[in-house]
């Protein structure tokens, strides 16, 4: 028997078990390389004719360990442990069971046979960390499974089912019992070596590798990883293998250095860590089954489906039967568009249903766990409503607000229980979009965050905490970012050039045309509520627009015009002369902005009020105000996020281009000292 933690090798009834016990996921870190190759060399050398190969913790591997991306080592490389598998000159049979993600993958096709447990999962999401498989996974996948359908599982990320491997040759069988004891009945009639290496890609239709390239290579070209993964996979059917997988390590190792993929490793684990509390005091945690939302407009209609498709039961009140008629419609038509498109079977989408009640009735409210109110953005309809929820709801209950904006302590002090008052800030579309803002109020109790952070998760979306100050952490960064690209407009760039500017960085909206879609009325409403300071530069064009009756997409002109919902690529001449009079007005001679001078006006924007608040301790962990922009506002996956995109910079041109958009912001402007947004960072 051979020890060299975390991989055990030993003999059990004639068979070769090597098993593999690095916690939790069973990540190939260096300690498990050495001891897997340790391990087979040890069975070469041993009686055994065959060998198992096991995870443990009901897991095989979920690949590389990605903490290591960001250090040298002088160890073997997963690809050496690959090579020692496939040279073994007596055959291996892997048992799968949970993941087996990225180089867990690649390991089990070194291997002579599969045997999976029917709860496996297997997948090589490398492209989502902004690489490419490194230890043969685009030479042996092809040779397996063929092209097209490799760049599926490869470019899309595709996760197979057990069954669905077995179905397309990449297990052998697929099992309900032990899967040790299965892979070690099966490998006693293992007689000979069969490597996937050896195999030839099968010859497919061109047709069918455009069709499949063309999936993920789109207008404006796809990410660098993405296009790595088609070249590699399709040399697969041309090169020897050996050859294949030397480019292939080379191509890894150069993504894995770059800035993307630093950015979406850093983007893995800021959403790991955001779904966990700060406090590590042990809480005890409140039950939430049944959930009744206040409101069946667009935001009340969008989480009551979330939470039934988090099987939930659910209540839906109004006020009136006519609200809660196109509530209910909004929510059924969702689930038959769902049944039409094929993502839900009918069984399914009835399930979900059948834990939905609609009424008009307060009493039913008492037997809620938690309540969630989706009214009007108005203080006092709020508190009115509040008021209510509070002489209805069970002593127990939660009561939540789904406020956007609106200080959410004024909320709770118009109720009895401001202790087990929070904010539940959802995105529209409320079951689409992933984050969710906690809002933790002065008075909420630590039971009622904790019950919050825990909602979140069950509702699979990333649960932020944030102080309950104005805007939060999202729409006050983003009401810095739109400001400065407002600025900028007065400056002497158009609406046009600012968005394809941002787009061009990789915005999946550029501001106006968001402002446009969410409708310009709803901004120039919370101006007018709020005071402003004679000292701040305010731009008074969205007021011109409003002014004129053009609130955005819905009025077919905002910034933009709109032809039968189209928008047009240029503003009209009519907003062009607005904005010229608003730079007029303030004494700006109108010169061109570059992309680049656009770009980095707006991410320092958000680089300083991130630093701000972080300050203030409105956001617990710099790492979180990334999370929200890339899950809340559309920011770029592979640009990590705003805190990242600062780290990136040189920390003191970063202060002194912060201090230079003072020029910009009128005197009271506010830069902040960034080097906050750099503590805890890698
Ligand atoms: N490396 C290091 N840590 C990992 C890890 C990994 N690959 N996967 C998960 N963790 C940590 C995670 O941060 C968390 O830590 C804990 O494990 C539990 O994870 C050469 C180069 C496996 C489906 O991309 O998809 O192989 O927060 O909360 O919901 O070609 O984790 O508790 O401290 O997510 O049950 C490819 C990524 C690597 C798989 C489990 N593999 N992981 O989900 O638990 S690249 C991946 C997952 C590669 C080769 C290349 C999921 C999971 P902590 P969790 P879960």
């Amino acid at each position: 028997m051979v020890l060299i933690s975390p991989v055990q090798g030993q003999l059990k009834h004639g068979v070769y078990v090597i098993t593999l016990d690095n916690p939790p996921v069973n990540a190939i870190s260096i300690s498990v390389r050495r001891g897997l190759i340790f391990a087979v060399d040890d069975f070469e050398q041993s009686n055994a004719q065959v060998a198992v190969l096991v995870g443990s913790n009901g897991t095989f591997m979920a690949g590389a360990d990605i903490h290591e991306f960001g250090r040298t080592s002088d160890g073997p490389v997963l690809l050496d442990v690959v090579r020692v598998i496939e040279n073994c000159k007596k055959p291996i049979v892997a048992a799968l069971q949970g993941a087996v993600l990225g180089g867990g993958l690649e390991v089990a096709l070194a291997c002579d046979a599969r045997i999976a447990h029917v709860d496996t999962v297997l997948g090589l999401p490398e492209v989502s960390l902004g690489i490419i498989p490194g230890a043969g996974g685009t030479q042996l996948i092809p040779r397996r499974i063929g092209i097209p359908r490799a760049i599926d599982m490869i470019c899309g990320m595709q996760r197979l089912s057990a069954q669905e491997a077995k179905n397309v040759g990449l297990v052998d069988s697929v099992v309900c019992s032990d899967v040790l004891e299965a892979a070690t009945l099966f490998a006693k009639n293992v007689e000979h070596k069969s490597r996937v290496r050896d195999e030839l890609v099968p010859n497919e239709d061109p047709a069918l590798i455009d069709q499949a390239i063309k999936r993920y290579t789109k207008q404006g070209g796809s990410r660098p990883a993405i296009a790595k993964a088609i070249d590699l996979i399709q040399l697969a059917a041309k090169l020897p293998i050996e050859e294949g997988l030397v480019l292939e390590s080379a191509a890894f190792l150069e993504l894995r250095k770059s800035q993307e993929a630093q950015a979406l490793r850093h983007l893995f684990f800021a959403e790991k860590t955001c779904k966990k509390p700060l406090y590590t005091k042990e809480i005890s945690s409140i039950p939430i089954n049944t959930v009744c939302v206040i409101g069946a407009g667009t935001m009340g209609a969008g989480i009551v489906i979330c939470l039934l498709d988090a099987e939930f039961s659910v209540m839906l009140l109004e006020q009136n039967k006519e609200a809660l008629d196109s509530g209910e419609e909004r929510i059924f038509s969702h689930y038959q568009n769902q049944v039409e498109t094929g993502k839900l079977s009918p069984a399914e989408a009835s399930k979900c249903l059948s834990h939905l009640l609609c009424s008009l009735n307060w009493e039913e409210l008492a037997k809620a766990d938690l309540v969630i109110e989706a009214v009007y953005e108005d203080i006092l309809v709020k508190q009115d409503v509040f008021k209510k929820i509070d002489y209805f709801a069970n002593p127990n209950a939660i009561l939540a607000t789904n406020t956007s904006y609106l200080s959410v302590e004024k909320i709770a002090l118009a109720t009895t229980r401001p202790k087990r008052v929070i904010g539940l800030h959802f995105f529209s579309p409320a079951n689409v979009m992933k984050l969710l803002e906690i809002v933790n109020a002065k008075q909420t109790g630590l039971e009622i965050l904790h019950a919050g952070i825990a909602f979140g998760n069950r509702l699979n979306k990333y649960p932020v905490v944030t102080k309950d100050s104005f805007g939060f952490i999202g729409n006050r960064i983003y009401n810095a970012y739109r400001t400065q690209c407002e600025f900028m407009l007065e400056d002497g760039a158009w609406p046009e050039e600012v968005d394809a500017a941002l787009v061009d960085f990789g915005m999946a909206m550029g501001p106006f045309t968001v402002a446009d879609l969410s409708g310009l009325d709803i901004a120039w409403r919370m101006r007018k509520t709020q005071r402003r300071n004679p000292e701040t530069r305010y731009v008074d064009i969205l007021d011109t627009l409003c002014e004129l009756g053009r609130f955005g997409r819905k009025t077919s002109a905002g910034y933009y015009d709109y032809t039968n919902g189209k928008k047009q690529a240029n503003t009209s001449e009519l907003v062009r002369q607005i904005i010229e009079k608003a730079s007029q007005r303030r004494g700006i001679k109108r010169q061109t902005l570059s992309f680049k001078h656009i770009q980095n006006r707006a991410l320092l924007s958000m680089v300083n009020e991130a630093a701000l608040l972080m300050r203030e301790g409105v956001a617990q962990r710099a790492s979180d105000i990334d999370v929200v922009f890339v899950h809340g506002y559309g920011f770029p996956r592979w640009q990590g996020g705003p805190v990242f995109w600062a780290r990136q910079q040189d920390r003191q041109q970063l202060q002194d281009d912060i201090a230079g958009l003072a020029q910009h912001g009128g005197n009271s402007f506010v830069p902040a000292d960034v080097s906050i947004l750099f503590e805890n960072s890698p």
